[in-house]
């Protein structure tokens, strides 16, 4: 498995690979396209800085398919599936389309584990029904997993980011065996958040850790200036960039990688279209893509995903 940054512009040498999983484009996706060659093509209404830019996960041969508005592609070891649900309406009912087809596609399939997922869609801070959308969003995410986790599924480790138009758009990474979730002894676990954040908690675990071809890799979900349940340095862009990073360095020990480990892409999501201060030592050797976004809470300013390999 590989992840990387690919110009938008020079898509077609994508194309004709057969060991893409899915293509994600950030800026200036194409409209009505649902596949580039066989793997899922979506688009994210968020904006890079720079250059319109695909984010590519490639694995082994791959096959497709569509069914139930989720298309998917897996290799015999990684499924990666993805949809997109209409979000101007109520995007708690969004959510549990969204994630009941996802889990029934998957779990005919074969890849009844989950391992990473992200979530983007418009208005996260917008209110409905006297709740912010964040919220409505969590409730329903939590409903549709219910029956997942009480078949002994884990939540997986994920990203959720407002845009600025467009659907919500879910994809994720699943497999045939479950991985490890990891979570950060600084944060408390975002399942058991306390009501003061939503009546539903976000249903995700801070990593997982999954053994695949001689490697560990770790998903990192993103991660925020968020002290046990509280964000922190309301509005400092560089102190929440410190915290950010101390829960990444964090979740990277807790997951027991053993010192031979690489950072193999960043994600950041930043408020606003502001510079951004540098990233800290190994986090800025590997390609870093950095996207303007919404963060679930309105004071937090940054958040960062990453994946980290390691040999066994
Ligand atoms: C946090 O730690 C910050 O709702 O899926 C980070 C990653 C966050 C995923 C999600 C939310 C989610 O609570 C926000």
């Amino acid at each position: 498995m590989r992840i990387f940054y690919h110009p938008a512009e020079r898509l077609s040498e994508i194309e004709s690979r057969r060991d893409v999983l899915g293509v994600v484009a950030y800026g200036a996706a194409e409209p009505g396209r649902a596949w580039c060659g066989q793997a899922p093509y979506l688009g994210v209404a968020l904006s890079p800085h720079g250059a319109p830019v695909c984010e590519v996960i490639t694995g082994g041969m791959v096959k497709r398919g569509a069914r139930h508005d989720v298309r998917y592609a897996h290799d015999g070891e990684w499924l990666f599936a993805a949809i997109a649900v209409d979000a101007s309406g109520a995007i708690e009912a969004a959510a549990i389309l969204a994630y009941e087809r996802l889990l029934q596609v998957a779990g005919e399939e074969g890849y009844g584990c989950l391992i990473r997922a992200w979530q983007y869609f418009p208005a996260i801070h917008g209110v409905e029904e006297g709740l912010e959308r964040y919220r409505q969003f969590n409730r329903g995410r939590h409903h549709a997993l219910g029956s997942h986790l009480a078949r002994g599924g884990i939540r997986p480790a994920a990203t959720c980011i407002g845009t600025h138009a467009g659907h919500l758009t879910v994809y994720m990474l699943a497999r045939r065996a479950p991985g490890v979730a990891i979570e950060n002894p600084r944060q408390v676990a975002a399942y058991q958040y306390p009501k003061t954040y939503g009546p539903r908690p976000p249903d995700f675990v801070r990593a997982m850790k999954v053994v695949s071809e001689g490697q560990q890799w770790l998903w990192i979900s993103g991660t925020a200036a968020i002290v046990g349940h509280e964000s922190c340095a309301a509005g400092n862009m560089e102190a929440q960039m410190r915290e950010a990073f101390a829960n990444l360095d964090l979740v990277v020990a807790s997951a027991d990688l053993g010192e031979d480990r690489r950072v193999v892409a960043t994600k950041v999501y930043v408020r606003g279209a502001g510079p951004l201060p540098a990233l800290p030592g190994p986090w800025a050797c590997a390609p870093v893509l950095v996207l303007t976004g919404d963060i679930c809470r309105s004071e937090l300013l940054i958040e960062i995903e990453a994946v980290v390999t390691a040999g066994v």
